[in-house]
């Protein structure tokens, strides 16, 4: 294996072995909690990631993932954000959110009923190109290529509302960036004061000051309430969500899942016909509504309001990651990346989740500023894509940089590379083990 971060083989092997350890302490027999206290559930998108690093040391665990998280699928091919645990002490739980109500909800699991980044495809396509034994690997694109089918049938069918092939999320939560700044203009037009009451669960296992705000949770729990309400029916809360965003990053992830789902279908002799079809339309979709001329990224469209959010976030380039841009707009985006949002760190760079001159930039405030490495594990695939191997390299410099010198965390301060909100935290230790299994650009 050729060395690529500066450091001696044995380094390397202690980080593989680091990270592996933190997989084996969150795994609980059939699936992976994000981290020891503060999340004890399995995530959707967490699980996605999960897999993708268990592809390189443990193909089963990486299966048996996917499957568990799939058991909470609901019969109109929703896959929820939160397949809940027997006991675990989060809120809002199971008895909060009272999905198995709904129709088509699991009654066992029981689940949240929102969604979260459909990573899935792209984490079982990564997992088959790995596999060693391919009767196994065509086995399990069998069993699972119906579930991801209905899963991406439920996003295009539900989500998207006009022509434009974008999809929609409906709550902070569903675009994995709970707090962003990106959120700040929708949430602030909800209504207040209609909050039932409500003790968090998050502030018992982290830093206050690392998470959101209660006016921010009050407004989560709101839209929460509003959709049990509406029995979690998606034509109903298309109706009535007060917060209906067409995300850059929920897209760009979209669209990936798409092309991978078509190479899943190719594979298994299926016909991957509408899925590029699908890819096709939402990535014209980002092309055509969301790119801002006037900044250089990609902007959310706030639905309700029908502008755009003018926000430079990490994710305004996320589009970099299926492939959207032409080649010529990929080298400015990523160029404005390293000038305008990278931090140096240990001879690399990595990008902050909110620039640092921006006003109300936080550095350990959780999606307002620190470095999360799922965000950058995506940008890094976009920049290889596209051939810009000098960049992608600094870039993967930077991330394992970061875990070398603090640790497994869930995220960053990029003012000085320390660890913040949950330890040992499982998406970090999966991309890592990626990034260093798969070799350098
Ligand atoms: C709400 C589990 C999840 C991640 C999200 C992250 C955080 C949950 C929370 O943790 O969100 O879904 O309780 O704050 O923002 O991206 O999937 O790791």
């Amino acid at each position: 294996m050729r060395e690529t971060t500066g450091a001696p083989d044995d380094a390397r092997t202690d980080l593989v072995t680091e990270a592996r350890a933190v997989l084996d302490e969150n795994w609980l027999g059939r699936w992976t909690r994000p981290s020891p206290r503060l999340y004890p559930h399995q995530w959707s998108w967490d699980a996605g990631f999960v897999a993708m690093g268990y592809a390189w040391v443990d193909e089963r665990r990486a299966e048996e993932e996917v499957r568990s998280l799939f058991r909470g699928q609901w019969a109109d091919g929703l896959v929820p954000h939160i397949v809940f645990a027997e006991e675990g002490d989060y809120f809002p739980g199971p008895d909060f959110w009272r999905a198995e109500r709904a129709a088509g909800a699991p009654v066992r699991p029981r689940t949240s009923g929102i969604v979260q980044p459909p990573v899935h495809a792209t984490a079982v396509l990564r997992l088959a190109r790995r596999r060693r034994h391919g009767g196994r690997a065509r086995a399990f694109l069998d069993e699972v290529f119906p579930r991801l089918a209905a899963w991406h049938a439920y996003l295009h069918r539900e989500r998207v509302r006009h022509e434009d092939g974008l999809a929609e999320i409906w709550h902070p939560w569903e675009s994995g960036m709970d707090n962003s700044p990106l959120w700040d203009g929708p949430l602030g037009r909800l209504p207040t004061g209609r909050t039932p009451a409500y003790e968090r669960a998050d502030l018992r296992h982290a830093d206050p000051s690392e998470r959101p705000t209660q006016a921010e949770y009050d407004r989560y729990v709101d839209l929460v309430a509003l959709f049990r309400d509406l029995g979690y029916d998606p034509a109903r809360i298309r109706e009535a969500t007060p917060f209906a965003v067409q995300d850059v990053l929920f897209n760009s992830i979209l669209v990936q899942a798409d092309l991978d789902l078509a190479a899943i279908a190719r594979e298994i002799g299926a016909d991957p016909g509408p899925f590029e079809a699908w890819a096709r339309t939402t990535a014209r979709g980002i092309e055509r509504k969301l790119w801002n001329e006037g900044l250089g990224i990609y902007l959310d469209h706030d639905v309700r309001a029908d502008h755009p959010i003018p926000v430079r976030t990490a994710a305004a380039y996320a589009p970099l990651f299926p492939g959207v841009p032409s080649s010529a707009r990929a080298r400015a985006m990523a160029e404005d990346l390293v000038l305008r949002m990278a931090v140096e760190v240990d001879g690399g760079w990595a990008v902050p989740s909110f620039g640092l001159d921006e006003p109300g930039f936080l550095p350990t405030n959780y999606w307002r500023g620190p470095i999360w490495f799922n965000v950058n594990w995506l940008l890094y695939q976009g920049l290889r894509r596209y051939g810009f191997d000098t960049h992608a390299a600094d870039l993967r410099r930077g991330l394992v940089g970061l875990v070398r010198r603090s640790g497994f965390h869930e995220h960053y301060d990029p003012t000085d590379g320390a660890g913040h909100g949950a330890r040992r935290f499982a998406w970090t230790a999966a991309l890592l083990l990626d990034l260093l299994l798969d070799g350098e650009p």
